[in-house]
């Protein structure tokens, strides 16, 4: 089947996608912003494939979204949807390194054991105050209102430690009655406050010194490094869609900053 999408910034059309509430607020909230499409393959706006053995043939869908602004480099998400229980939004935001500004993380995967709720502003350099001082108090208060109210996700591996904020709001979610109300009473409010604060930010965001936005590069570098290496859904996205074909995705589309 081919995807009528000509561009990253067309709607996506994967129908039952349980995130796509998300990624709707999430266009309305950028559309303040004058964005213009992020160009993106026509091999990576859209892919399907069948897994699952012959007797029970399943589909995967995977849609790409993006844009860029005049502050944001990068703004993509990775929709996907396979069969009925697997679905995936993993949705970062990039800000040019020419602002004292973190990266906007959102990963939400529903897997069969359980939905995994991952939402941060990254910092691009952790230990420096100048970059932290801007978000983290307030983001620390946005992050206490909402984690109190959540399951924990539990341990995350300790050399990812280092790329999230106090303010990283994780949390595993058993598949059961009360899920879907957590989702809706407060993982899409959380979202919207998160990503509302992220944009504020954005709105009043400064050009910063060429020797500063070098110290920005060198970390947001970093990040994407760590991100493309380390990313959790490799393996998954090599069973649906092929070794190359991954590597590609992972490393020129989803973290092409290196
Ligand atoms: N994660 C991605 C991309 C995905 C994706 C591009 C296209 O970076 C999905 C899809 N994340 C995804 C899946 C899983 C996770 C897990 C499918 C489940 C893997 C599994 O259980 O089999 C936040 N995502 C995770 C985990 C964390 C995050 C902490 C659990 C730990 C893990 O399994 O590694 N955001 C994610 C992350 C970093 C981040 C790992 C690292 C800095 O910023």
């Amino acid at each position: 089947m081919q995807s009528n999408r000509n561009n990253s910034l067309e709607p996506i059309s994967i129908s039952n996608w349980r995130w796509a509430y998300f990624l709707d607020e999430t266009i309305k909230k950028f559309s303040i912003f004058e964005p213009s499409p992020y160009p993106i393959n026509n091999d990576f706006l859209f892919r399907e494939s069948l897994f699952g053995s012959s007797s029970n043939h399943k589909k995967v869908i995977l849609e790409t979204w993006g844009l860029k602004t005049e502050k944001i480099r990068q703004a993509r998400c990775a929709c996907l949807q396979a069969g009925e229980i697997t679905s995936v939004m993993n949705l970062v935001i990039s800000p040019f390194n020419n602002y004292d500004l973190p990266f906007f993380g959102a990963d939400f995967v529903t897997l069969p054991n359980g939905h995994l709720i991952a939402l941060d502003l990254q910092p691009a350099l952790k230990d420096d105050i100048i970059h932290t001082k801007y978000f983290l108090p307030k983001l620390k208060s946005i992050h206490a209102k909402w984690q109190s109210k959540l399951p924990s996700g539990g341990d995350i591996p300790s050399d990812a430690q280092q790329y999230f904020s106090p303010g990283f709001l994780w949390s595993r979610i058993p598949l059961d009655e009360d899920a879907d109300k957590l989702i809706s009473q407060i993982i899409k409010p959380a979202f919207d406050e998160y990503l509302n604060f992220f944009l504020d930010l954005v709105g009043n965001a400064k050009i910063i010194s060429k020797e500063r936005s070098l110290k920005l590069l060198h970390g947001q570098r970093k990040y994407m490094r760590y991100r493309a290496k380390k990313d959790p859904a490799r393996g998954m996205l090599r069973g649906f869609f092929g070794n190359s074909w991954t590597e590609s995705y992972i490393n020129n589309i989803l973290f092409d900053l290196q």
